[in-house]
């Protein structure tokens, strides 16, 4: 069976297309205040064209009270004025929707901010109309509310510290997964669904091309029983795991299904519609993406973001193993040959740097970085670029608590400390692998003090290797991680066998070589990798004699001559065999 999403004459555009993720607050600032903004982004719009790039995916630019940098949103219908206006995000809109690219706004609907005026309604009562809009609950039966450990249930939020905040008010406690500061609505209230689907309407009709849901999959979701205690979601402090009870739970695709229909018929094809799923399996994977469906377009997911996640998660970082990322990569592959599709990242906001992750951000950033971008973007699915990535950007490498800003690296040092069992030290390194902040530094577009984003002074650190590492520096290298960026988007454009060829893997229990062919009719490509910082044979059981080289991260690359390839330090080849 063949995926019909691979048919040429009605697969959807965004089959083909490239996404860049603008984190707004990095990118560019225009007016000197050290945030970047709205009319920062329109500076630095020939960057995204030359890339190539099909479509650019706004993190949050609502109004917000920044407790988590916009994905706290008070106002769904209007630009924080730290960003901008919403004139300014209209030109934006334009001068991108001249070069081409399309533009996917970023939807936040499992929360609000606890400013939006549905949330400061729904807690001035317990009969306010809006109290049932988010999750109000008495304290656990027999518990004075209000006392420590009087929460309805135990669960620890994302953020640490537990996902119930006492309203003093009302003597009742509301849901947050998140901040305390990011009540969690209440999707099984029908008005609930109502209200974001007229905004989502609202953006559309204003001319965007798509959405990114953040974590979606927790809009239907159970209100108990506890969680398991220990190595959950955060796994320092006393509390249990929401994480099995409050994911994928028994609505979500009622209520996607409801929304496509609500919000998406009559454009169909026409918009990127991309979920956020922690947890998602290809089980689920499937159901959301098979577009016979009528849900998303296509989701992030998580496995291979864990994979190099110790015990204690995120901030408990150990050597990734290749075998398993082969393994998680390849079962997606797999798992959405026939129906769905797959998004394709390595880095978000969220994550810490590639480079710095699963290669080397020193003596081989160049070859590791490019080697990881082909990687990626060979495989079948969309692929996302996230500011920064296409220079090879590395992690922060802070080395004071006092550099950190993100509000889950803040509280998890904070739950940390209380409980004591981690040094300085350890807590410190933890942070520098895993910080979100990893991925917030400024984009580095110039080798000037502040690396060209500000003419004031940075709301986080710029980071230092900007003198060597920079977009202005790599425009004029044709061996740089941007022009190998370049080729990789164009190589999606003009090749079919990129967009639509099965994925097959090649060499599964090899630690250091990831090999893989993509075939689509008489067509195929031979992809090879080398993780490792030494130079590795392998024998890839393909004989290349007489095959052509379409890709290579070296400047001298060549086309292997035969089965057994040979791959210099974090080599990568794409070769037509
Ligand atoms: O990075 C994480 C915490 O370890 C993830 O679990 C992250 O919280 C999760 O992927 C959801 O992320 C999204 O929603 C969050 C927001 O903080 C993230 O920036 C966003 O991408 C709440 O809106």
């Amino acid at each position: 069976m063949s995926n019909p999403l691979t048919d040429p004459a009605t697969t959807p555009w965004w089959t083909g297309a490239v996404v860049y993720q603008i984190y707004p607050r990095s990118f560019q600032d225009s007016d000197g205040n050290g945030i970047g903004d709205l009319r920062g982004v329109l500076q630095r719009v020939d960057h995204l064209a030359e890339l190539g790039v099909d479509v650019v995916w706004f993190s949050p630019v609502y109004r917000s009270p920044q407790d988590d940098n916009g994905y706290d949103i008070s106002d769904y219908q209007d630009v924080d004025p730290l960003f901008g206006t919403l004139a300014d995000l209209d030109e934006v809109v334009q001068a991108l929707h001249e070069r081409g690219i399309k533009v996917v706004m970023d939807l936040v609907v499992n929360h609000t901010s606890d400013e939006h005026p549905w949330f400061v309604e729904s807690r001035s009562s317990a009969d306010n109309p809006k109290r049932d809009w988010y999750w109000w609950r008495p304290a656990r039966a027999g518990m004075q509310a209000g006392e420590p450990g009087a929460e309805p249930t135990n669960w620890g939020s994302f953020f640490s510290g537990p996902t119930w905040a006492f309203d003093e008010a009302t003597g009742e406690y509301y849901l947050h997964l998140f901040s305390r500061k990011q009540p969690d609505l209440n999707w099984e209230n029908p008005e609930v669904r109502k209200a974001v689907y007229d905004m989502m309407r609202w953006w559309l009709d204003r001319g965007i091309d798509g959405f990114r849901m953040d974590v979606i999959n927790l809009i239907s979701k159970r209100t108990g029983p506890d969680g398991e205690l220990a190595d959950g979601l955060v796994s320092v402090g006393p509390y249990g795991d929401a994480g099995p009870i409050t994911t994928n739970g028994p609505r979500l695709h009622e209520f996607l299904q409801e929304m496509h229909h609500a919000v998406f018929d009559g454009r169909d094809g026409e918009l990127l519609l991309v979920g956020e799923t922690p947890g998602a399996t290809i089980e689920e994977g499937k159901l959301l993406t098979d577009p016979a469906r009528d849900e998303l377009g296509m989701i992030f997911t998580f496995e291979h973001m864990g994979l190099d996640h110790g015990p204690a998660g995120r901030f408990d970082i150990k050597p990734l193993d290749l075998r398993e990322l082969k393994a998680t990569m390849s079962r997606w592959q797999a798992g959405l040959q026939d129906a769905g599709w797959n998004s394709l990242y390595w880095e978000n906001h969220d994550q810490p740097r590639i480079v710095s992750r699963f290669g080397d951000d020193g003596e081989f950033r160049r070859e590791s970085a490019t080697m990881l971008g082909t990687v990626l973007h060979l495989h079948r699915g969309t692929p996302y670029v996230y500011q920064g990535e296409e220079l090879g950007m590395t992690n922060a490498h802070f080395t004071s608590f006092e550099s950190y800003r993100d509000i889950e690296s803040l509280r998890y040092v904070a739950q940390a400390r209380t409980i004591g069992h981690l040094s300085d030290d350890q807590l410190l390194k933890g942070l520098q692998d895993g910080s979100r902040d990893n991925a917030r530094t400024p984009v580095q577009w110039d080798a000037s003090p502040q690396a060209g984003f500000t003419t004031g002074t940075p709301w986080i650190a710029v980071n230092p290797n900007h003198r060597s590492i920079n977009a202005e520096a790599q425009r004029a290298d044709p061996e740089s991680v941007f022009h190998h960026y370049r080729r990789l988007i164009a190589l999606r454009h003009d090749e079919a066998v990129v967009r639509f060829g099965d994925f097959t893997l090649l060499l599964p229990e090899d630690p250091d070589v990831y090999a893989f062919t993509r075939t689509l009719g008489d067509e195929r490509l031979v992809v090879a990798a080398n993780f490792r910082g030494e130079s590795r044979t392998v024998d890839l059981g393909i004989d290349l004699h007489g095959a052509e080289l379409v890709l290579g991260n070296y400047a001298d690359s060549a086309a292997p001559e035969s089965a057994i390839v040979t791959l210099r330090p974090w080599e990568a080849v794409v070769v037509r065999a």
